[in-house]
Protein backbone atom coordinates (compact mmCIF):
# COMPACT_ATOMS: atom_id res chain seq x y z
CA UNK A 1 0.00 0.00 0.00
CA UNK A 2 1.59 3.47 -0.96
CA UNK A 3 1.64 5.82 2.13
CA UNK A 4 -0.82 8.22 0.46
CA UNK A 5 -3.59 5.27 0.88
CA UNK A 6 -2.46 4.42 4.40
CA UNK A 7 -2.71 7.68 5.60
CA UNK A 8 -6.13 7.86 3.76
CA UNK A 9 -7.24 4.69 5.39
CA UNK A 10 -6.35 5.75 9.00
CA UNK A 11 -8.47 8.97 8.85
CA UNK A 12 -11.45 6.78 7.39
CA UNK A 13 -11.41 4.12 10.36
CA UNK A 14 -13.70 5.83 13.00
CA UNK A 15 -16.87 7.19 12.26
CA UNK A 16 -17.81 9.97 14.93
CA UNK A 17 -21.41 8.96 16.37
CA UNK A 18 -23.88 11.92 14.34
CA UNK A 19 -25.39 12.50 18.31
CA UNK A 20 -22.17 13.67 19.54
CA UNK A 21 -21.27 14.54 22.67
CA UNK A 22 -23.47 11.74 23.89
CA UNK A 23 -23.10 13.31 27.61
CA UNK A 24 -22.56 16.56 28.49
CA UNK A 25 -22.55 18.61 32.07
CA UNK A 26 -26.44 19.42 31.33
CA UNK A 27 -27.53 15.44 31.32
CA UNK A 28 -25.93 14.99 34.84
CA UNK A 29 -28.70 14.32 37.83
CA UNK A 30 -26.15 16.97 39.98
CA UNK A 31 -24.61 20.21 39.48
CA UNK A 32 -20.59 19.51 38.18
CA UNK A 33 -18.49 21.30 35.84
CA UNK A 34 -17.89 19.15 33.54
CA UNK A 35 -17.82 15.10 32.43
CA UNK A 36 -15.23 13.35 30.41
CA UNK A 37 -12.38 10.37 30.18
CA UNK A 38 -14.56 7.47 30.57
CA UNK A 39 -13.94 3.93 30.92
CA UNK A 40 -15.99 1.64 28.89
CA UNK A 41 -17.40 -2.03 29.90
CA UNK A 42 -19.79 -4.04 27.97
CA UNK A 43 -22.57 -5.52 31.40
CA UNK A 44 -25.18 -8.00 29.89
CA UNK A 45 -26.73 -6.39 27.25
CA UNK A 46 -26.01 -2.77 28.52
CA UNK A 47 -23.17 -0.66 28.11
CA UNK A 48 -21.66 0.81 31.05
CA UNK A 49 -19.49 3.69 31.16
CA UNK A 50 -17.52 4.88 34.70
CA UNK A 51 -17.34 8.87 33.57
CA UNK A 52 -15.16 10.67 35.82
CA UNK A 53 -16.57 13.72 36.80
CA UNK A 54 -14.99 17.31 37.82
CA UNK A 55 -17.15 19.17 40.45
CA UNK A 56 -16.31 23.01 41.25
CA UNK A 57 -13.62 22.57 43.00
CA UNK A 58 -11.62 21.28 40.52
CA UNK A 59 -11.60 17.64 42.19
CA UNK A 60 -12.91 14.46 40.12
CA UNK A 61 -15.20 11.97 41.14
CA UNK A 62 -16.37 8.67 39.49
CA UNK A 63 -20.28 8.23 38.60
CA UNK A 64 -21.84 5.25 36.44
CA UNK A 65 -23.99 6.23 33.19
CA UNK A 66 -26.13 2.99 31.62
CA UNK A 67 -27.63 3.07 27.78
CA UNK A 68 -29.03 -0.29 26.44
CA UNK A 69 -27.28 0.65 23.04
CA UNK A 70 -24.45 2.75 23.97
CA UNK A 71 -25.56 5.80 22.21
CA UNK A 72 -29.48 6.95 23.74
CA UNK A 73 -31.27 6.68 27.15
CA UNK A 74 -28.28 6.72 29.34
CA UNK A 75 -29.53 6.44 33.02
CA UNK A 76 -27.06 8.25 35.45
CA UNK A 77 -26.63 7.38 38.90
CA UNK A 78 -27.97 9.63 41.18
CA UNK A 79 -24.74 11.11 42.92
CA UNK A 80 -21.08 9.91 43.03
CA UNK A 81 -20.24 6.68 42.03
CA UNK A 82 -16.78 5.96 43.60
CA UNK A 83 -15.68 8.96 45.48
CA UNK A 84 -12.47 10.54 47.06
CA UNK A 85 -11.78 9.68 50.33
CA UNK A 86 -10.69 12.54 51.54
CA UNK A 87 -9.05 11.99 55.37
CA UNK A 88 -6.76 9.67 53.02
CA UNK A 89 -2.97 11.19 51.75
CA UNK A 90 -3.74 8.45 48.78
CA UNK A 91 -7.21 10.18 47.16
CA UNK A 92 -6.74 13.73 48.56
CA UNK A 93 -7.33 15.43 45.50
CA UNK A 94 -9.76 12.93 43.98
CA UNK A 95 -10.31 10.26 41.42
CA UNK A 96 -9.72 10.52 37.31
CA UNK A 97 -9.68 8.59 33.94
CA UNK A 98 -10.44 5.08 35.02
CA UNK A 99 -10.19 1.82 32.74
CA UNK A 100 -11.86 -1.04 33.29
CA UNK A 101 -11.11 -4.67 32.39
CA UNK A 102 -12.78 -8.39 33.34
CA UNK A 103 -10.37 -10.14 35.53
CA UNK A 104 -11.15 -13.56 34.24
CA UNK A 105 -9.48 -15.41 37.01
CA UNK A 106 -11.17 -13.39 39.57
CA UNK A 107 -14.63 -13.02 38.11
CA UNK A 108 -14.60 -9.55 39.16
CA UNK A 109 -13.68 -6.05 37.12
CA UNK A 110 -10.87 -4.20 37.67
CA UNK A 111 -11.00 -0.45 37.77
CA UNK A 112 -7.52 1.08 37.55
CA UNK A 113 -8.04 5.24 37.80
CA UNK A 114 -5.42 7.82 38.93
CA UNK A 115 -5.86 9.34 42.81
CA UNK A 116 -4.43 12.43 42.86
CA UNK A 117 -2.71 12.08 46.12
CA UNK A 118 -0.74 14.73 48.23
CA UNK A 119 2.78 13.74 46.49
CA UNK A 120 0.91 13.84 43.00
CA UNK A 121 -0.99 11.54 40.42
CA UNK A 122 -0.69 7.67 41.26
CA UNK A 123 -2.15 4.77 39.70
CA UNK A 124 -4.80 3.05 41.99
CA UNK A 125 -6.89 -0.41 41.93
CA UNK A 126 -10.57 -1.28 42.79
CA UNK A 127 -12.70 -4.48 42.36
CA UNK A 128 -16.30 -4.63 41.80
CA UNK A 129 -18.64 -7.17 40.83
CA UNK A 130 -21.42 -4.95 40.28
CA UNK A 131 -20.29 -1.49 40.26
CA UNK A 132 -21.67 -0.48 43.57
CA UNK A 133 -20.12 -1.85 45.75
CA UNK A 134 -15.78 -1.58 45.12
CA UNK A 135 -13.02 -3.30 47.31
CA UNK A 136 -9.95 -1.03 47.39
CA UNK A 137 -6.55 -2.38 46.47
CA UNK A 138 -4.51 1.23 47.21
CA UNK A 139 -1.88 2.91 44.59
CA UNK A 140 0.47 0.57 42.79
CA UNK A 141 3.08 2.74 41.86
CA UNK A 142 4.64 5.77 42.95
CA UNK A 143 3.85 8.79 41.14
CA UNK A 144 3.90 10.43 38.62
CA UNK A 145 1.89 7.82 37.03
CA UNK A 146 -1.17 8.06 35.00
CA UNK A 147 -3.34 6.27 32.22
CA UNK A 148 -2.67 2.20 33.71
CA UNK A 149 -4.45 -0.68 32.49
CA UNK A 150 -4.18 -4.28 33.15
CA UNK A 151 -4.33 -6.93 31.05
CA UNK A 152 -7.42 -9.09 31.45
CA UNK A 153 -5.26 -12.64 32.13
CA UNK A 154 -1.60 -13.61 33.72
CA UNK A 155 1.42 -14.10 31.29
CA UNK A 156 3.76 -16.99 32.53
CA UNK A 157 1.82 -16.67 35.86
CA UNK A 158 2.06 -12.81 36.29
CA UNK A 159 -0.43 -10.16 36.09
CA UNK A 160 0.72 -7.36 34.06
CA UNK A 161 -0.22 -3.36 33.96
CA UNK A 162 0.53 -0.85 30.92
CA UNK A 163 0.80 2.71 32.27
CA UNK A 164 2.84 6.13 32.40
CA UNK A 165 5.10 7.17 34.49
CA UNK A 166 6.66 10.57 33.78
CA UNK A 167 10.76 10.77 34.26
CA UNK A 168 12.52 13.92 34.19
CA UNK A 169 9.88 15.33 31.94
CA UNK A 170 9.87 12.52 29.57
CA UNK A 171 6.74 10.81 29.39
CA UNK A 172 6.44 7.08 27.63
CA UNK A 173 4.14 4.28 28.01
CA UNK A 174 5.69 0.88 30.43
CA UNK A 175 4.30 -2.31 31.59
CA UNK A 176 5.35 -3.81 34.49
CA UNK A 177 4.56 -7.56 36.25
CA UNK A 178 3.37 -8.74 39.49
CA UNK A 179 2.24 -11.82 40.99
CA UNK A 180 -0.24 -10.75 43.13
CA UNK A 181 -1.55 -7.36 42.02
CA UNK A 182 0.05 -5.76 45.05
CA UNK A 183 3.76 -6.32 44.21
CA UNK A 184 5.07 -4.76 41.08
CA UNK A 185 8.45 -5.17 39.18
CA UNK A 186 10.43 -6.15 36.04
CA UNK A 187 9.24 -2.50 34.41
CA UNK A 188 9.94 -2.58 31.36
CA UNK A 189 10.05 0.55 28.92
CA UNK A 190 7.04 -0.07 26.26
CA UNK A 191 6.17 2.50 23.79
CA UNK A 192 8.19 6.01 23.75
CA UNK A 193 6.73 9.36 22.65
CA UNK A 194 8.29 10.06 18.86
CA UNK A 195 10.57 12.84 18.44
CA UNK A 196 8.99 14.73 15.57
CA UNK A 197 5.94 13.37 15.04
CA UNK A 198 2.11 14.05 16.14
CA UNK A 199 3.19 11.84 19.27
CA UNK A 200 6.23 13.56 20.40
CA UNK A 201 5.78 15.08 23.29
CA UNK A 202 3.59 12.26 25.39
CA UNK A 203 2.25 9.05 24.83
CA UNK A 204 -0.46 7.39 27.12
CA UNK A 205 -2.94 4.48 26.77
CA UNK A 206 -6.21 4.94 25.70
CA UNK A 207 -8.99 2.22 26.63
CA UNK A 208 -8.31 -1.19 27.69
CA UNK A 209 -6.16 -3.63 25.59
CA UNK A 210 -8.22 -5.21 23.02
CA UNK A 211 -7.34 -9.14 22.20
CA UNK A 212 -7.37 -10.10 18.65
CA UNK A 213 -6.07 -13.27 16.75
CA UNK A 214 -3.42 -11.02 15.29
CA UNK A 215 -2.00 -9.59 19.07
CA UNK A 216 -3.37 -7.16 21.48
CA UNK A 217 -4.42 -3.61 20.52
CA UNK A 218 -3.27 -1.02 22.20
CA UNK A 219 -4.67 2.27 21.70
CA UNK A 220 -2.82 5.40 23.17
CA UNK A 221 -3.37 9.30 22.95
CA UNK A 222 -0.19 10.94 21.76
CA UNK A 223 0.33 14.48 22.34
CA UNK A 224 2.27 17.10 20.14
CA UNK A 225 3.20 21.03 21.58
CA UNK A 226 2.83 23.78 19.87
CA UNK A 227 3.02 27.51 19.79
CA UNK A 228 -0.74 27.29 21.18
CA UNK A 229 -0.78 24.38 23.69
CA UNK A 230 -0.61 20.46 23.20
CA UNK A 231 -3.31 18.31 20.67
CA UNK A 232 -4.20 15.29 21.99
CA UNK A 233 -4.90 12.78 19.28
CA UNK A 234 -5.64 8.61 19.21
CA UNK A 235 -2.20 6.28 17.77
CA UNK A 236 -2.42 2.35 17.85
CA UNK A 237 0.08 -0.54 18.41
CA UNK A 238 -0.37 -4.03 18.34
CA UNK A 239 1.32 -6.33 20.80
CA UNK A 240 2.11 -9.80 20.86
CA UNK A 241 -0.17 -12.31 22.42
CA UNK A 242 1.36 -14.30 24.80
CA UNK A 243 4.61 -11.49 25.60
CA UNK A 244 2.57 -8.53 25.72
CA UNK A 245 5.82 -6.52 26.20
CA UNK A 246 7.12 -7.27 22.89
CA UNK A 247 5.44 -4.56 20.55
CA UNK A 248 4.76 -5.25 16.85
CA UNK A 249 3.24 -2.87 14.90
CA UNK A 250 2.86 0.68 15.30
CA UNK A 251 1.05 2.80 13.36
CA UNK A 252 2.23 5.98 11.87
CA UNK A 253 -0.74 8.60 11.65
CA UNK A 254 -3.22 9.25 14.09
CA UNK A 255 -6.71 7.56 13.49
CA UNK A 256 -8.69 10.42 15.63
CA UNK A 257 -8.31 13.76 16.05
CA UNK A 258 -9.62 17.31 17.37
CA UNK A 259 -11.96 18.18 14.50
CA UNK A 260 -15.63 18.38 15.48
CA UNK A 261 -16.28 21.96 17.53
CA UNK A 262 -17.10 19.84 21.25
CA UNK A 263 -13.48 18.04 20.49
CA UNK A 264 -11.64 21.90 19.64
CA UNK A 265 -13.37 24.03 22.32
CA UNK A 266 -13.69 23.27 25.77
CA UNK A 267 -12.54 23.79 29.51
CA UNK A 268 -8.71 22.34 27.48
CA UNK A 269 -9.00 23.02 23.53
CA UNK A 270 -8.11 20.19 20.81
CA UNK A 271 -8.10 17.01 23.21
CA UNK A 272 -9.78 14.15 21.55
CA UNK A 273 -8.76 11.14 25.38
CA UNK A 274 -10.19 7.64 24.83
CA UNK A 275 -10.43 5.57 27.64
CA UNK A 276 -12.92 2.81 27.21
CA UNK A 277 -14.16 0.95 24.49
CA UNK A 278 -16.35 -1.90 23.53
CA UNK A 279 -16.19 -4.41 21.21
CA UNK A 280 -19.71 -6.23 19.85
CA UNK A 281 -18.27 -8.83 18.31
CA UNK A 282 -21.50 -10.09 16.74
CA UNK A 283 -21.15 -7.52 13.92
CA UNK A 284 -17.68 -6.52 14.09
CA UNK A 285 -18.09 -3.33 16.23
CA UNK A 286 -15.67 -1.30 18.08
CA UNK A 287 -17.13 1.73 20.26
CA UNK A 288 -14.65 4.08 21.05
CA UNK A 289 -15.71 6.22 24.22
CA UNK A 290 -13.74 9.43 24.59
CA UNK A 291 -13.91 12.53 26.41
CA UNK A 292 -13.85 15.78 24.43
CA UNK A 293 -11.64 19.14 25.02
CA UNK A 294 -12.32 17.89 29.16
CA UNK A 295 -15.64 19.22 28.84
CA UNK A 296 -17.88 15.98 27.51
CA UNK A 297 -18.14 12.01 26.25
CA UNK A 298 -18.52 11.59 22.83
CA UNK A 299 -18.07 8.42 20.96
CA UNK A 300 -16.53 7.01 17.56
CA UNK A 301 -17.42 3.73 15.72
CA UNK A 302 -14.69 1.32 13.74
CA UNK A 303 -15.20 -2.04 11.90
CA UNK A 304 -12.52 -3.94 14.35
CA UNK A 305 -11.47 -6.02 11.27
CA UNK A 306 -10.64 -2.81 9.10
CA UNK A 307 -8.58 -1.28 12.34
CA UNK A 308 -6.84 -4.66 12.36
CA UNK A 309 -6.27 -4.38 8.83
CA UNK A 310 -4.97 -0.93 9.24
CA UNK A 311 -2.25 -2.01 12.11
CA UNK A 312 -1.47 -5.29 9.92
CA UNK A 313 -0.24 -3.11 7.45
CA UNK A 314 1.49 -0.52 9.56
CA UNK A 315 5.66 -1.21 10.11
CA UNK A 316 6.45 -3.48 12.06
CA UNK A 317 8.34 -2.20 15.28
C1 LIG B 1 -3.94 14.54 30.72
C2 LIG B 1 -4.92 13.97 31.72
C3 LIG B 1 -6.34 13.94 31.17
C4 LIG B 1 -6.73 15.17 30.39
C5 LIG B 1 -5.62 15.56 29.42
C6 LIG B 1 -5.92 16.84 28.68
O1 LIG B 1 -2.73 14.80 31.36
O2 LIG B 1 -4.89 14.70 32.90
O3 LIG B 1 -7.24 13.78 32.25
O4 LIG B 1 -7.90 14.89 29.66
O5 LIG B 1 -4.42 15.73 30.14
O6 LIG B 1 -6.10 17.93 29.55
Amino acid sequence: MTKFLQQEKAHELFKRYQGNPILTQEDWPYPTNAVFNPAAVKLNTETLLLVRVEDMRGFSHLTVARSPDGFTNWEIDSGPTLEADQNSREEKFGLEDPRIIWLEEQKQFAITYVSFSEGGPVVSLAITKNFSTFARLGALLPPEDKDACLFPRRFRGRFALIHRPIVRGEAHMWISFSPDLKHWGDHRLLIRSRTGYWDGHRVGLACQPIETKEGWMVFYHGVRMTASGSIYRLGLVLLDLEEPWRVLRRGMEWLLGPRANYERVGDVGDVVFPSGAVVHKETDQLHLYYGAADCVVAVATANLSEVLDYIMSSPEV
